[in-house]
């Protein structure tokens, strides 16, 4: 399969960079109301699991990184946790805030070197009034080895020489290897959320299609990419700005309801569940798109609507997104798969969202993922597909 790696790309982005094609949004204050408003926020960090007690003999975290972002004003804001896990944050605006926090921690066990995430999340917490005192109190989990690292959903404005109005068909989603180790893609299933479904237990997939293999057909190395097209074509044909995705590893290849197109040089996904439309086309305006691994994807049947279900613990990573970034009730993820909401832009331009570097181990870009899309993705003016912007360059 043709797997591009992200180091290779890497000088390529930086002089796209230069060039300043891309810019990313998402740190800057966009709002200013009154000074006097402005209020101070001090988050302590707990773990009251046993493991940082078991491990380090504290309970209180330092050095965690704290995320908040504001919910109608889209600022965001993190700091690390002092000594006794207390993160501060000063003149904040008031507003609806979602909190989250997220420190790597190293440990050995039986001379064996293993490396967990402390994450934690508080969302939609009223920040008025007054200076605002909270805990917010983490678990240890392992690190997401398989991440949805891209999600070009946005469709391409309508240019010569067709002037399309509505162009979707180049939506793509990119999978990156996170981990220290070669992961395999065989049988994992990508798919997309209906929304109002309130359940403890489960998802309601709209379209689930199943990459092939019998257990190691497709590996992953570490820092590699993957790329699922809607249609593996070269858009540019049609829209000069859009990608060209000929050479993609694999697309979504509906043979009933017709009207799909098949490039048979890519390999297709396979159909588990289709509700509708003439592909998988997520929606340009808003969605939730999940990467999930389960042994029978019929195990847990269809609800009344036909939508087919799964456990909500067998995502293995998931991205909500919507056009306005305000309306944080319509979410179709939970805070156990996405605490935040990304996107925030209109529809068919080009744009795409992209999760954030969080570190470098060597060469290779690490990926962030605190289960919160509104801290680790941002938004970039073109898609990359099969690779990465560095946002910190
Ligand atoms: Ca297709
Ligand atoms: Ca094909
Ligand atoms: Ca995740
Ligand atoms: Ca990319």
């Amino acid at each position: 399969m043709k797997i591009k790696s992200a180091r290779n790309f890497l000088n390529i982005m930086f002089l796209i960079f230069m060039s300043g094609l891309l810019i990313w949004t998402g740190c800057e204050e966009k709002n200013t109301p009154p000074e006097s408003m402005r209020l101070n926020l001090n988050v302590t960090v707990l773990d009251t699991t046993g493991f940082s007690f078991d491990q380090f003999n504290k309970i209180f975290v330092d050095s965690a990184k704290v995320f908040i972002n504001s919910i109608s004003y889209y600022n965001f804001y993190d700091t690390l946790s002092d000594s006794v896990g207390v993160a501060s944050f000063e003149a904040i605006l008031p507003d609806r805030y979602n909190i989250s926090v997220t420190k790597r921690v190293m440990y050995k066990y039986e001379d064996v070197l293993i490396e967990k995430i402390l994450n934690g999340q508080l969302t939609d917490i009223e920040i008025f009034g007054e200076d605002f005192n909270t805990n917010i109190y983490v678990e240890p989990s392992v690190a997401g080895q398989l991440v949805l690292s891209e999600i070009y959903y946005n469709g391409s404005p309508p240019q010569s020489p067709y002037y399309i109005p509505q162009y979707f068909h180049d939506q793509f989603t990119e999978i990156y290897n996170n981990s220290d180790e070669v992961v395999y893609l065989d049988s994992l299933i990508i798919a997309d959320l209906d929304y109002g479904h309130a359940d403890e237990d489960y998802i309601y997939t709209i379209h689930a299609y199943m990459f092939p293999g019998n257990g190691k057909d497709y590996p992953l190395n570490p820092g590699e990419f993957v790329i699922v097209a809607q249609d593996a074509i070269d858009h540019t044909v049609v829209v000069p700005s859009s990608v060209d995705l000929h050479d993609a590893d694999f697309e979504y290849f509906i043979s009933n309801p017709p009207g799909d197109q098949n490039n048979p040089d890519v390999t297709d996904m396979i159909q588990i569940h289709h509700k509708y439309g003439v592909d998988f086309l997520y929606s340009v305006f808003n969605d939730a798109i999940v990467l999930l691994k389960v042994k029978d994807p019929y195990a847990c049947g269809y609800s009344e609507f036909d939508c087919l279900k799964f456990p909500k613990s067998a995502v293995l990573d998931g991205v909500d997104y919507r056009d306005n970034l305000a309306e944080v009730e319509y979410k179709r993820l939970d805070p156990s798969i996405d605490a935040g909401l990304t996107g925030g832009f209109d529809s068919y331009k080009n744009k795409s969202i992209q999760r954030r570097i969080d570190f470098y181990k060597g060469e290779r870009p690490i990926l962030m993922d605190n289960n919160n899309s509104s801290i680790d993705f941002i938004v970039l003016d073109h898609p990359t597909p099969g690779y990465i912007f560095d946002q910190g360059k």
